[in-house]
């Protein structure tokens, strides 16, 4: 094949070929039958596909061609050099252990960068030459994160996808990657990024708005161009105004990769496998037990700990040759690294001390194999093992983990697995492990070996539906749906103008308004708490605002003729608690019948005529609430709350229509139906007449207020269009603008911050 355009691009950094040569001196290019292979032939029938990559040999790449399989190739060149700095630095020391918790310390090089740079572009050179118009790109893995965006470049026409193999780290380890940026926005060119996990999802969306100021909601990142710049006033761009280039639309989600289910029981059930099975176990002098662990040599597998839990099981006798006795597998990987040559000795060192302590002539505790085994011989192992021990401290999936319950069509073995393997989500039936916890996993080793044999069998059985259904090529299927569905969050209300999430990266139209807000002589911010500066919980008192969120407000009060408040639906003395007693926040309680500023007001003092009625009142609530046991009554200064949490839906919508009747007969009240509570306020309390109060007491010419509920939308009704009124969430509402959750609320304080800072020091 030479440079044929095709509608389905897959782009790794390996070739899924390796040359062959044969004593004669001819040559074949065998493709080597990997999981991904399989799960990309199921989605490349009817497409034209091409696979673009590195051949596994340094120097000038091949030129493009069809393997004996039928699979085109597109080889990518890298020279030794771009290997040793591209590969094994970058990737493999720079990006690999800060992307698996800093097992051992990444090593950080500018020359290494400058490669992985150089590699990338390459890389999308090659894609965008073979794409054809409006192709179907794939990219793989961490050695690529650059392509997704200098594809777009290149080609903006074409549909990209990426996935991560391996777990995207927590921002706080991602942070100390100092082209952490330059990452997330070659990630950030896909139009569909997918993880092994969703708290791999998680993490990366929390990147993207900490270190670009994205706005997120639900699996959509929305990013503006050049919107870091206004976060981060940096030395290219001191003044930190925005880009005006279109948003980028992006979708993160977890799409666990799995194995080609069939093929390996296939393989698993043949009568060669089978009988080399029994082959390997007779070889093994017969043990009652054989435990096996199959691993690339790598530090992230968790060798060592496993086996000081196999060292102590011998010393404390549990176990003893020659009833048991182990295989470990280890695959040769990375071995110019130093880390990886470190741990080879180590292990090694390992396994001699157990086989000399615990051997016997004859009786080996520890076959220890360094080398690389073809399929059939990989299920014959499988099938020869009856525990199965995979104890990584983190890795992005564990095929083997699956791979060995494929093979198990006898329903035998045992499968023991770290918490920290990405399949531990799927495969609950395990016996899960901490590898950490040498005395844990030790007790579970012997119960995978001593169980029941049915519960064995049970277990084994559950965990085959699981990864049956959920094989690779449902997993190729669901990546590819899950790139075609619309963005999940994307309501048609976020479609009107004034109500896009707010970030950093404002829309043009809530930053003016921050700006001239940020201009008035005097001020008065108040938010509410529950749902706009702290997410709902199930127990009232567990809430808690979101991280900075207090603090971004009590740096607000510092600045002169600026007052700030909260206003919420609870009662004063859980709202001094859930803030942390500021002395310099303002606090409005009980929908501001019990405003903290008022101290002479202690709560709001009822007329005689609105006594009376809260007392009348009081008997039809009771009424209402001794009809249904689950509902309860919070008393406040001024109203009472009916609770109807718990209740079945029907019941509660009983409930909500009861009350509003008990409206008409109570005219002193205003009845509000909130989630799960229905509150009869004294009609001339409220969130709004508060807001006013307090702004006249401090005389506050201007006010911004956000809330996310039904009582904070008669507050926005009060306010005048000259102030700023901010719904938080989804919604009908009558505020003018709107932000998409609690931590976007954060930013915006924190955007009002600087404003505000820069007004006040003109
Ligand atoms: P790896 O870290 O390589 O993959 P893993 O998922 O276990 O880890 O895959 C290893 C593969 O190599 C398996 O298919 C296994 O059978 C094979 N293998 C291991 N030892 C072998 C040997 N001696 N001979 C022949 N074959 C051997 C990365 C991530 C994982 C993620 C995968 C796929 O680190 O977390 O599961 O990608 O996304």
């Amino acid at each position: 094949m030479s440079n044929k355009q095709a509608d389905f691009i897959i782009a790794a950094n390996r070739l899924p070929v390796d040359r062959i040569v044969h004593p004669d001196g001819t040559q074949e290019w065998r493709t080597s039958p990997g999981g991904l292979v399989t799960a990309m032939e199921s989605v490349m029938q009817d497409r034209t596909g091409v696979w673009v990559g590195w051949a596994g040999e340094a120097g000038e790449a091949p030129e493009p061609f069809t393997t004996e399989g039928g699979l085109d190739v597109q080889p990518v060149s890298l020279s030794e050099r771009e290997f040793r700095d591209y590969y094994e630095g970058f990737s493999n020391e720079t990006l690999w252990p800060i992307y698996h918790d800093v097992i051992v310390e990444p090593t950080f090089h500018r020359r290494w960068w400058a490669s992985y740079r150089t590699v990338n572009e390459r890389f999308a050179r090659a894609i965008a030459e073979v794409a054809a118009q409006r192709a179907t790109v794939w990219i793989h893995d961490y050695q690529l994160q650059l392509v997704p965006a200098l594809v777009r470049e290149l080609r903006p026409d074409v549909r990209i996808g990426f996935f991560n193999h391996i777990p995207f780290p927590p921002v706080e380890l991602f942070a100390q990657l100092p082209w952490r940026r330059h990452l997330l926005r070659g990630l950030l060119g896909a139009d569909f990024v997918g993880f092994q996990r969703t708290t791999d999802a998680g993490n990366f969306t929390r990147a993207c708005r900490q270190l670009l100021g994205t706005s997120n909601k639900g699996d959509v990142v929305t990013y503006q161009p050049g919107s870091e710049y206004a976060h981060n006033k940096t030395a290219t761009n001191p003044s930190g105004v925005l880009a005006d280039e279109d948003p980028r639309v992006v979708r993160c989600a977890a799409v666990p990769i799995s194995v080609d289910f069939t093929g390996l029981e296939a393989l698993a059930k043949t009568p060669a496998v089978k009988a080399r099975a029994k082959e390997i176990r007779t070889s093994l002098g017969n043990p009652e037990t054989v435990l096996l662990g199959v691993d690339r040599l790598d530090y992230t597998k968790g060798i060592r700990h496993r086996m000081r839990a196999l060292t102590e099981l011998f010393q404390d006798g549990e176990i003893t040759t020659p009833s048991t006795t182990m295989v470990q597998i280890a695959t040769p990987s990375r071995e110019r690294v130093a880390a990886y040559r470190e741990l080879r000795t180590q292990v090694e060192s390992l396994v001699g001390r157990i086989n000399g302590d615990h051997a016997g002539l004859g009786s080996t505790a520890v076959h220890y194999l360094h080398q690389s085994y073809p399929r059939e011989e990989m299920a014959a192992l499988f099938l020869a093992a009856d525990a199965l021990l995979v104890t990584p401290l983190r890795d992005g999936m564990n095929l083997v983990a699956k791979e060995y319950v494929a093979c198990r069509h006898d329903l035998g073995g045992a499968l023991v697995l770290s918490e920290f393997a990405g399949a531990a989500q799927e495969l609950t039936q395990a016996y899960t492990v901490n590898p950490h916890d040498i005395v844990g996993m030790k007790q579970n080793i012997l119960r995978a070996i001593n169980d029941d044999p049915q519960d064995r069998r049970a277990r084994m059985r559950s965990l085959r539906r699981r990864v049956r259904a959920h094989d690779v090529h449902s997993w190729a299927h669901r990546y590819l749906a899950a790139w075609q569905q619309p963005p999940k969050s994307l309501s048609a209300c976020d479609t009107r103008p004034w109500s896009r999430p707010m970030t950093p990266s404002a829309p043009a139209v809530l930053l003016t308004a921050l700006r001239a807000f940020a201009d008035q002589p005097h001020v008065l911010v108040a938010v509410d708490f529950d749902g706009t500066l702290a997410p709902f919980t199930d127990q009232p008192m567990d809430a808690r605002a979101v991280p900075g969120a207090l603090e971004v407000l009590i740096d607000l009060s510092a600045l002169p003729q600026t007052t700030v408040a909260v206003v919420s639906g609870r009662d004063l003395a859980s709202l001094r608690i859930l803030t942390g007693h500021p002395d310099d926040l303002v606090l409005v309680g009980s929908h501001g019948a019990e405003p903290s500023w008022d101290s002479t007001a202690e709560g709001h003092r009822l007329t005689s005529a609105e006594q009376n009625a809260l007392n009348a009142l009081d008997n039809d609530v009771e009424e209402l609430r001794s009809q249904h046991p689950l509902a309860r009554i919070e008393e406040k200064p001024s109203a009472r709350v009916l609770h109807t949490r718990g209740l079945a839906e029907a019941l509660a919508a009983d409930i909500n229509a009861a009350g509003m009747a008990l409206a008409d007969r109570h005219e002193h009240f205003t009845v509000t139906a909130g989630k799960d509570v229905l509150e009869f306020a004294v009609a001339n309390v409220g969130k709004g007449p508060a807001l006013l109060d307090l702004a006249q007491e401090v005389n506050a010419g201007a006010i911004l207020f956000a809330g996310d509920d039904t009582t904070d939308e008669l507050a926005f009704e009060c306010l005048s269009a000259d102030d700023v009124t901010v719904k938080v969430g989804l919604g009908e509402t009558k505020a003018l603008y709107r932000v998409g959750n609690e931590l976007a609320v954060v930013e915006m304080l924190q955007e009002l911050l600087t404003l505000r800072h820069q007004s006040v020091a003109r």
